[in-house]
This record gives structure tokens, sequence and C-alpha cells, in this order.
């Protein structure tokens, strides 16, 4: 869901939403954030791009004095029903687009078409950059991203304990990092089959350019080519910032995966075949069996091998990224 505002009148404020076909069809309740109040939005079943939802009065429990709130909906032409099922590390935040009060920029916020990043939590990102930061080497920027312990924060997108999402980790990772002497980017991405951003980080490091790190969950390398799948590996398993070792990842993944069927399968055969047998020691048949039995311990270490190398498993799929936005500073 994005929400921008547009223009803000005396008595009303105007907001507006990107909702997905499904939630259109549907029908959806939306949480709004003003001003640390938050408001259910009933969005009614059957609504097209341009309707508007009116919150008539709202403004009195947002800001004190009366006045409306009026959602112009957009319904999200691409989406794939489907494409995004099982997200579960990937985390995405609700991009909340406030106009600075009384049209005052304050030092530090991330601008997009005027509008301010914000957080989970309604409230805006804040850089706080450092003036002496220097880029990294890449083993520098691994060992901080290691001791940095914002991966270990919990992502909560709900009431009632309030919201801490992607773009609040990517603001603790870039001021952590900044504070720490290493100069960072806060960096937005949207994607092209899914109606949610994400938020992550990006560092330029001295040998290996730029290097993209996304701390929700876990420590990982990211992957970002717009029109491609946004990828993660595990930083201890990411050997390269490029977005061919990613490819290179996944391709081993299925070449595991596709292997260690194949080795298991084997392995019931092996099990059905010496069932109940004894064998003479010495024997053609014994010494059959025996090099068999070698050779599936050959494939077990190999196994073992090429999953220590790729790690405890694949992130899940999040989307093919459209756009991505890189803030190195803060405006203000
Ligand atoms: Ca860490
Ligand atoms: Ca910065």
């Amino acid at each position: 869901m994005s929400v921008k505002v547009e223009t803000m009148t005396d008595a009303t404020a105007k907001y507006q939403l990107t909702i997905s076909r499904n939630e259109a069809k549907g029908g959806v309740k939306k949480i709004l954030t003003r001003k640390s109040k938050r408001l259910e939005v009933t969005i009614p079943a059957g609504v097209k791009t341009g309707n508007l939802v009116k919150l008539s009065g709202a403004l009195q429990t947002t800001d004190g004095y009366y006045g409306d709130i009026l959602i112009q909906i957009k319904v999200k032409r691409r989406f794939h029903p489907g494409a995004i099922a099982g997200i579960a590390i990937i985390c995405f935040f609700v991009v909340m687009y406030a106009l600075p009060d009384y049209g005052i920029e304050n030092r530090g916020y991330i601008y997009d078409d005027g509008a301010i990043e914000c957080g989970g939590d309604g409230e805006p990102i804040v850089l706080v950059d450092n003036r002496d930061a220097t880029n990294p080497t890449y083993a520098e920027l691994v060992a901080f991203i290691v001791e940095d312990t914002t991966n270990l924060n919990h992502f909560v997108d709900g009431r009632p304990d309030g919201y801490y999402v992607c773009a609040d980790f990517a603001e603790d990772v870039h001021n952590n990092a900044e504070a720490a002497g290493i100069r960072a980017a806060w960096v937005g991405v949207n994607f092209e089959d899914n109606n949610e951003g994400h938020a992550l980080n990006a560092f330029e490091t001295t040998d290996k350019g730029l290097v993209y790190i996304d701390c929700v969950g876990s420590d990982t390398i990211a992957y970002l080519e717009e029109g491609r799948e946004y990828g993660r590996i595990d930083i201890a398993q990411a050997k390269s910032p490029s977005y061919s070792f990613y490819q290179e990842y996944i391709h081993k993944w299925q070449e595991f995966e596709t292997r260690f069927e194949a080795y298991n399968n084997e392995v019931a055969e092996y099990n059905r075949e010496i069932a109940g047998k004894v064998y003479i020691i010495g024997s053609t048949e014994e010494m059959r069996i025996s090099a068999w039995e070698a050779r599936l311990e050959e494939e077990k270490q190999e196994l073992d091998r090429l999953s220590k190398e790729l790690g405890e498993g694949q992130y899940k799929y999040a989307g093919i990224v459209e756009d991505i936005y890189i803030h190195w500073e803060g405006k203000g």
C-alpha cells in the first residue's frame, strides 16, 4: 500500500492510496497513520481508480479540528495474484508519505516528489549522516554488518505493539553505520508484481563497488537489478555482490536439490537390494555391494560440502524489482 499526501487545505487532507485489484474487488481495511493517530479505513468492494473515500470529520481525531480526510483510490494495474504466496522472510512496509507540517523541511528526511518517506509508525525516516564517514572495503562492511545487532530486532507489523518494519531496519542500519564512520545509503524498492515497497541499505565499497545489504531477520547481501527477481543470500555464504553470483547461487541450489533427491532414491534402492541378504566376503556380489556403498558415502560427503557452501536455505521470492531509489543523505 502506498499513501501519498497530495494537497492539504485548511479543512481537508487528501491522500492517495494504491491498492491491488483483489483488494479493490473484495474491499479492504487499511490503517492510515496521521499525527501519531491511527485510523482504520474501510475501502468498500468494487472501488475503481479515481474513486474517493471520504472520512468525514476525521481531522477532529487526528488534528484536533473539524475537517475531512479524502482518500483517492488507485488500483494497481500490474498485479499477479499468487506471485508472492508464502512470503515469510522478506518483510514489507507500508509506504506512508506525509508532507512536512507547516512547510518546514527537517534535516535528514528522505524526500520523494516532495513527500517524506516514513517508517512503519508513520514517523519520518531520519538519516543521521556523519561528515567524516568514508566508504568501507568489502571486508570492513561485512565485519560491521555482522557486529551490528539491527538484524536481531523484531519485525512488528501491527497492533497492539506498534510498527517496526523494513524501513525502520534500514534507518537503524544506516545511522549505526554512519556513527561507526561508514558511509551508508537508505534504499527504497518497488516491485513490478507486488504493490508494497521494501527498504534496505547500500554501501559503496572501495574494492567491490556498490553492495546492497538487507538486515531484516538476518544479515544478508541483497541482489538488485531492475526487471529481475530480488535476491538475498546470507552474508556468510555471499562471496560476491554481483547479480551473476546470485544467479549462480540459485542455479547451484537447483542442482543440489536434484542431486539430493537422486541420492535419496538411490539409498532407498540400495536398502531394498540388501534387505534380508547375507554376503560372503570376497565374493563378486559382496564386492559389488561394497563398491556401491562406497559410492553412496562419497556422494553423501559431497552433498554435505555443497550444503555448507549454500547455507541454511533460500530466501523466499519477494518480487521483480521495478525501481530502486538510493538515498545517500537525508535532505534538510
Ligand atoms: Ca548483524
Ligand atoms: Ca548516509
